[in-house]
């Protein structure tokens, strides 16, 4: 059985690709503890789709990741906000501004991933990486919200948290695009690291990621 649930996300906003997706799967085709599931990026479907891979494989870890365009690294977030604010419509058309992941819910909930140490060996993979401090308002940060508001009333015990991943090269040269991008492989490799580490690690590293803005 998986001992880790990996996430990637289908393609949106007009690409043909995800490299989320792209990288969980190249991950899950290398090892055995990792199971690979695709969530649909629609604000109705894919904490559904979580919950079913979570009752399906009963992980002890999961690790969400998504497409977050512009980024120059593999980027572990910390912090899911109970909000929902959609610059464009999802996969389903659907557009929610200003509604919550779950009503009644806490405004936020920290990542329970050692986000220090995963940066510390992404990048000892030799792949590029910082904390980020906001996974957006989009379909990710409803994912990453309704996935730790999960682990805390259903599946107590099991760690997780979302990684956030760069376009890869064939979106930038498809479109055109001045964005930094990271190859598929690269991402996978960080994923990896990522999976290690959370397996491995229990108190996070001591040293400071912090950001002034
Ligand atoms: N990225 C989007 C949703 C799906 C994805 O891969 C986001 O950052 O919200």
């Amino acid at each position: 059985m998986a001992r880790v649930l990996m996430t990637g996300f289908a393609p949106f906003g007009g690409e043909s690709v995800n490299p989320s997706w792209q990288a969980v799967s190249l991950l899950a085709a290398r090892r055995d503890d990792v199971a690979a599931v695709e969530l649909p990026c629609e604000f109705a479907a894919s904490l559904p789709a979580l919950r079913r891979a979570l009752v399906e494989h009963r992980p002890s870890l999961v690790v969400c990741a998504g497409q977050a365009g512009g980024r120059s690294e593999v980027t572990p977030e910390r912090v899911a906000i109970n909000l929902i604010d959609a610059r464009i419509p999802d996969n389903a058309g659907a557009r929610p501004v200003d509604a919550p992941v779950v009503p009644d819910g806490p405004a936020a909930y920290f990542t329970t991933l050692p986000v220090k140490a995963c940066v510390a060996a992404i990048r000892a993979a030799g792949v590029p990486a910082s904390v980020s401090h906001t996974a957006g308002t989009y379909v990710c940060n409803q994912v990453f919200y309704g996935l730790m508001h999960l682990l805390v009333t259903e599946f107590p015990g099991v760690r997780g948290g979302f990684v956030h991943v760069p376009f890869s090269p064939e979106q930038v040269a498809a479109a055109g695009k001045p964005e930094a991008s990271l190859s598929v492989d690269r991402i996978a490799d960080a994923l990896e690291a990522v999976a290690d580490t959370a397996l491995r690690v229990t108190e996070d590293l001591a040293v400071s990621a912090g950001a002034e803005h």
